[in-house]
């Protein structure tokens, strides 16, 4: 079907091509054999003339007409003249023979004859004209109206005209030369030309016959030769083209094989270049992802490993439903692997996981759209102890964020750890289809897992994406296995972190504890020459687009909803705070702040709320559970010092909410408070500003948060300063809708343009980029020095 297409492809452009050559051939054809034909009977006229030139000479000067007469009738005998007429030296037509056309006179004969297309149309058919001198010797060389003298041209309009009469010099046309010459007269000759009318469309028949021989025998060979050897040819090409042509029969010699080689890699060089040229789309979605990766890393498989699933699956007294857990990475990843397709491999947590996946702990989803595969690897009470709430959680996690818990490190967890990570290691081998997938590695969780990938798939580039704070060198020395984790995440093709700062404090521990080369300049780090990229990349969410939007209810009605479920007076200012229940996200700080600013402005009370929404997480943990405790009473402290019959200055809603349920509360919201002690970036900041297109709304964000470097037009505040952020809380409170609107459209506006896509597109086309120089550098190696 293909060949036949590109056949017809071939072959229509050929039929125009010829139909267009005839139709400008046949034309000009007609004027060049008009020509031929038109000199052959001047020739031959001027030779009948000459002949007769004495007697009719004669004829014309005594003059008799009898005599001119039997002279033109035998003379007009020949089959092929039509008919021949005398004119006299002053153009006076003296006698014509009997088919000569009435009303054709010398001066409109001569007229035609000087035409490029001397033709005279009669009823019957056309006639040529040829006009041909008579003259005698001159008896007087000085007195005679000598041709092309004036006086003698007076029929013709000019001696010029004269001496191209009949277009061809007869014999009698060279008297002229000769001033012993007399002009007599002139004899108008009629050719019948419908010979050669017959004879051009012969011609033009056969021309005709030969284009279109030409186009079939053309046509023949063409769809022949494709026939015979597209399919092999072509193919074997293409199959060069894409590196296939090792096990093609139609192999390049083995002496080219390189040069196709390199023809092949500097073929793709060149468009990812041009790809790369087009430049970043201003607001990156979904789809512009997945052209990218198509693109730029040619559609190449892309796994994501982290802990938390993107969804769980619960029993419930209903049956069983899918969640969404609370987790600032499921909120930035899923998006984007929802334009990725691929795998995502994940600890499977959810009470009914096991249920809901096939024989190959596989499950589609999101629910219902099954844009992407996910992979749940199952893990012991044992190993989740030690992997999850030892080592990670209870050891990095306040390691990393400095926020004044001791990070406990225990032999047992460490082992776990490891063992843990190598299990997700084999789980990535065993989903890669090919040996150099693109692996997305997330978070503190998986610290070994970029070595132990490499170990066994050292063409994948894997990228490795640390959603944590990375601290200062001495910091992290404190871990006792800091060299094995170093180690481990170098394994990475490129690194990433939310900002300059923990990609510094990363290239300093590194520098302080490994023996590595370390190029500032060009943010890598190369041990044992395997180089890592480290590269900040401020991680996002998706922006909502507006089929999104429109589904939303109002601002007033999210406000109103909010009121009546939480009862809650009509007039109020109503601030929010929504996270994880984790101690580094300063809600405790937030509520010292609350119960400063009821403390200073006192009018306050009785229309100042503030609700925190706040997921339960690791609850096993102590420090967890100690900490929750410790806000409970807070608020129980706070709520009984402020507040009264019918209102609660504060209401902790200590329980996972739908992301809807979130965004409502958003909508209805004055005021959002992120307090972080430490964040790498905190995405609930930036899902409050999509949330708002009314424009209205204050954002209280801490310093110590990612995002604070991104969102300066946030009010942001020292969370440890209960005095600032009390300050800031009035501030918010009383701020004019005017300036409100102003700050929140330039937060929208960067939220907007540095989205969750633009966050993956960065890191995937740096992965591109990447993988395009590895390439190139092995090609260099093979060939070698020459
Ligand atoms: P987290 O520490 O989980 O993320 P964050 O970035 O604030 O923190 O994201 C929390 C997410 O959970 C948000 O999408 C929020 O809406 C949701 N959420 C919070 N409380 C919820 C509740 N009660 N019910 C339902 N959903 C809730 C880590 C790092 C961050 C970094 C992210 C992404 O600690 O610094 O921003 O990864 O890299």
């Amino acid at each position: 079907m293909k060949t036949l297409r590109l056949q017809l492809r071939f072959l229509l452009p050929l039929a125009v091509a010829l139909v267009g050559a005839a139709y400008i051939a046949l034309p000009l054809l007609d004027q060049v054999t008009l020509r031929w034909f038109s000199r052959d009977l001047n020739s031959r006229g001027a030779l009948m003339v000459n002949a007769l030139s004495d007697a009719v000479a004669e004829a014309l000067l005594e003059p008799r007409a009898d005599r001119l007469a039997t002279l033109l009738d035998r003379a007009v005998q020949d089959e092929r003249l039509f008919a021949i007429a005398a004119c006299d030296a002053n153009g006076v037509l003296l006698h014509a023979t009997r088919s000569f056309p009435d009303g054709l006179s010398c001066a409109r004969s001569l007229a035609i004859a000087n035409r490029t297309d001397p033709r005279l149309k009669l009823a019957g058919g056309a006639v040529h004209v040829g006009i041909h001198v008579v003259t005698r010797p001159s008896p007087d060389p000085t007195g005679a109206p000598w041709l092309g003298a004036p006086g003698a041209s007076d029929w013709a309009g000019s001696g010029a005209a004269l001496a191209t009469e009949g277009r061809v010099p007869s014999a009698m046309e060279k008297v002229p030369t000769s001033p012993a010459s007399e002009l007599v007269g002139r004899l108008v000759v009629l050719h019948d030309m419908s010979f050669i009318e017959k004879r051009s469309q012969d011609t033009r028949r056969y021309l005709i016959g030969f284009i279109a021989s030409l186009g079939f025998v053309i046509a023949l060979i063409t769809v022949s030769v494709a026939q015979l050897s597209w399919r092999g040819w072509v193919k074997g090409a293409r199959a060069i083209m894409r590196g296939e042509g090792l096990v093609s029969p139609l192999l390049p010699p083995p002496e080219l094989a390189p040069f196709v080689d390199e023809l092949r890699n500097s073929l793709r060089d060149l468009e990812d270049e041009y790809r790369r040229m087009q430049g970043p789309p201003l607001e990156w979605t979904g789809e512009h992802l997945r052209s990218l990766l198509q693109t730029q890393l040619r559609g190449d498989q892309v796994i994501v490993v982290s802990n938390r699933e993107p969804y769980l699956h619960e029993h419930c007294p209903e049956g069983i439903v899918v969640r969404r857990p609370a987790s600032g990475l499921v909120t930035a990843v899923e998006p984007v692997m929802r334009a990725c397709s691929g795998t995502w491999i994940a600890h499977g947590s959810g009470s009914a996981d096991l249920e809901s996946v096939d024989g190959n702990d596989r499950v589609a989803v999101p629910p219902g759209m099954e844009d992407y595969l996910l992979r749940r690897i199952w893990l012991t009470p044992e190993e989740e102890q030690g992997y999850y709430y030892g080592f990670a959680n209870e050891g990095l996690w306040p390691l990393c964020h400095v926020a004044h818990v001791r990070p406990v490190f225990r032999e047992s967890d460490w082992e776990a750890y490891r063992q843990v990570n190598q299990r997700f290691a084999d789980a990535v081998v065993a989903e890669a289809r090919g040996e150099d997938p693109v692996v997305l590695v997330q978070d503190y969780h998986f610290a070994l897992l970029p070595a132990m990938i490499r170990a066994k798939l050292p063409q994948a580039t894997v990228l490795t994406f640390w959603h944590i704070p990375w601290p200062n060198p001495e910091s992290f020395g404190i871990c006792p296995w800091h060299k094995e984790i170093l180690q481990g995440m170098l394994g990475s093709t490129i690194l990433g972190f939310h900002t300059r700062f923990h990609c510094r404090n990363f290239m300093e521990t590194v520098d302080r504890f490994l023996e590595a080369r370390i190029e500032a300049e060009y943010s890598t780090i190369s041990v044992q020459d395997k180089e890592t990229l480290v590269e900040s990349y401020p991680i996002s969410i998706e922006w909502p687009d507006e089929a999104r939007t429109a589904a939303w209810p109002s601002v007033a009605q999210c406000r109103q909803r909010v009121v009546d479920r939480l009862g809650l007076p009509s007039d109020l200012c109503l601030a929010v705070g929504v996270d994880r229940f984790d101690y580094t996200k300063g809600i405790l700080e937030r509520l010292n702040a609350v119960e400063r600013l009821l403390e200073k402005a006192p009018q306050w009370i009785g229309r100042f709320v503030f609700v925190q929404v706040a997921a339960p997480t690791r609850s096993s943990l102590d420090e967890y559970r100690s900490f929750q405790d410790h806000v409970e009473r807070v608020t129980e402290r706070i709520n009984a010092r402020f507040g009264r019959p019918g209102y609660r200055p504060v209401h902790l809603l200590a329980q996972h909410h739908e992301p809807d349920a979130v965004n409502e509360l958003f909508r209805a919201a004055d005021i959002c408070v992120v307090t972080s002690l430490h964040d790498g970036m905190n995405l609930v900041c930036k899902e409050f500003v999509a949330a708002r297109d009314d424009q209205q709304g204050v954002l209280v964000l801490s310093r110590f948060a990612g995002a604070a470097r991104e969102m300066t037009e946030a009010l942001i505040v020292n969370p440890y300063h209960v005095e600032e952020t009390a300050d800031a809380l009035q501030r918010a409170a009383t701020m004019p809708a005017a300036e409100q609107r102003e700050r929140m459209v330039s937060l929208r506006s960067t939220v907007r343009e540095f989205n969750v896509f633009r966050w993956a597109a960065r890191m995937l086309a740096d992965a591109g980029r990447w993988r395009l120089r590895a390439r190139v550098e092995a090609r260099v190696r093979r060939l070698g020095p020459r």
